[in-house]
């Protein structure tokens, strides 16, 4: 259950928990009292009148969300797990393995015009030009050397070489938490990558760890946006801390973290408004709110999660590299894998960046947010005959 987070193990050179105490005088473990509660603008359960028109309105789209999450034909097993990634990851496979498939039918041995061929595969799929050229260049050598003659086992070279690239991260694979005190997740992004959507399946993965979580709403930006995570707090059960529209988001999470303090929270996680990457301004702010929590909470941020929309394609590769220039991202979530065709930008990231890819996103409903294995995921993109059907949906 709990194999896609660790907790952290004691060192001996690590900070005391007396030092931590030290240097965060103000996380006090008294009971917080209510004047402290309505001061950080904390909103329990009772949600203001006017709010509640608004709740209402929701009811049914919740309802329907919530027989979604439990509903009896969710598949749990992982055979059942493994068939739904092959199939939410069929415009990719269709585009990109089925071509290759396609392109050596028939084929008993690795020509020039094949191998060009092959290069404009990988690059339509996304995975970068350097990346193919890379791929190509290894082949090339083979080939030459006579070494490699068989289209099949060059297609085995290929998977074999896709999944390197998936792997071998200096950070750790897995989000590690402290081994005291809350896991802070400040998740952030460009407009509607699917951050809101990713905390709230993120949230539910925790819950069903066992963990209480808390989730913050710093994207002031819109009151829907509270609104949405509100919702996603009512699906799960979980708190939501959240301030007015419009609010500096620095301060909602200075509060947040002060709320937080005392409830024991086991993980805390961070909603940010969509940003531009481009836009330094914004960056600015997103730096300012990252030191707002670092300054709350020892070593907080723990984990700075980037969410990109794989749809976007190449743009992502330039998100990744100003988000990480701005604030040190130290995990991906790639969202929406299901509606490209491009999925090969996973590898292409995963090749640029030595940011290991923590989540994927292959829907919308609670379970289509998966733990990045890149064995599985890669086996699933070359899987046979997998996932025809919904390209014809
Ligand atoms: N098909 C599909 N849709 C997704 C996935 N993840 C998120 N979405 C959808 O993407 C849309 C935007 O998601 P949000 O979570 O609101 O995105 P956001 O990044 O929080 O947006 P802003 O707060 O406006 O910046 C919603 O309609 C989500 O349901 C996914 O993996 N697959
Ligand atoms: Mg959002």
């Amino acid at each position: 259950m709990l194999s896609w987070f660790k907790k952290k193990q004691a060192k001996p050179d690590e900070i005391t928990v007396e030092e931590k105490d030290e240097l965060a005088p103000e996380e006090s473990t008294q009971e917080i009292p209510e004047d402290v509660v309505e001061e950080t603008g904390f909103v329990p359960d009772e949600a203001p009148a006017e709010e509640k028109v608004e709740q209402l309105a929701d009811t049914i789209e919740q309802e329907t969300v919530q027989q979604q999450v439990e509903s009896p034909e969710e598949e749990t097993n992982g055979t059942g797990l493994f068939s739904r990634l092959k199939e939410r990851l069929a415009k990719t496979r269709h585009s990109f393995v089925s071509r290759i498939d396609n392109l050596f039918l028939g084929k008993k041995t690795i020509d020039p015009e094949l191998l060009d061929d092959l290069e404009e595969i990988l690059i339509t799929a996304d995975l970068g030009v350097t990346t193919t050229l890379e791929l190509l260049e290894k082949v090339r050598e083979q080939v030459n050397r006579n070494e490699l003659s068989d289209p099949q086992v060059l297609k085995q070279m290929l998977k074999e070489n896709i999944t390197s690239y998936l792997t071998g991260h200096a950070r750790p694979e897995k989000m590690v938490m402290p081994e005291t005190g809350p896991f802070l997740v400040m998740v952030v992004g460009v407009n509607g990558v699917g951050k809101t959507t990713t905390i709230g399946k993120v949230a539910h993965k925790f819950v069903k760890s066992g963990l209480s979580v808390l989730l913050v709403a710093a994207d002031t930006f819109r009151a829907a946006a509270v609104e949405q995570l509100k919702i996603w707090g009512q699906r799960n059960n979980v708190d939501v801390f959240s301030q007015q529209a419009g609010a500096d988001p620095s301060s909602v999470v200075f509060d947040a973290v002060e709320y937080a303090g005392p409830q024991n929270f086991d993980v805390i996680i961070v909603d940010t408004a969509g940003r531009l990457h481009t836009k330094v301004n914004l960056m600015e702010e997103l730096k300012k709110i990252k030191r707002v929590i670092g300054k709350k909470l020892e070593n907080a941020p723990h984990e700075i999660l980037l969410v990109l929309d794989a749809t976007t394609g190449q743009n992502s590769i330039s998100q990744a590299k100003l988000f990480n220039e701005a604030v040190g991202v130290t995990g991906l979530a790639l969202t929406k894998l299901d509606g490209t065709a491009k999925g090969g930008i996973v590898v292409n990231i995963s090749r640029e960046f030595n940011i290991p890819i923590r989540f994927i996103g292959i829907g919308e409903q609670m379970e289509d947010l998966r733990d990045f294995e890149p064995q599985q995921f890669v086996d699933a993109l070359f899987a046979e005959n997998a996932g025809t059907q919904s390209l014809e949906q």
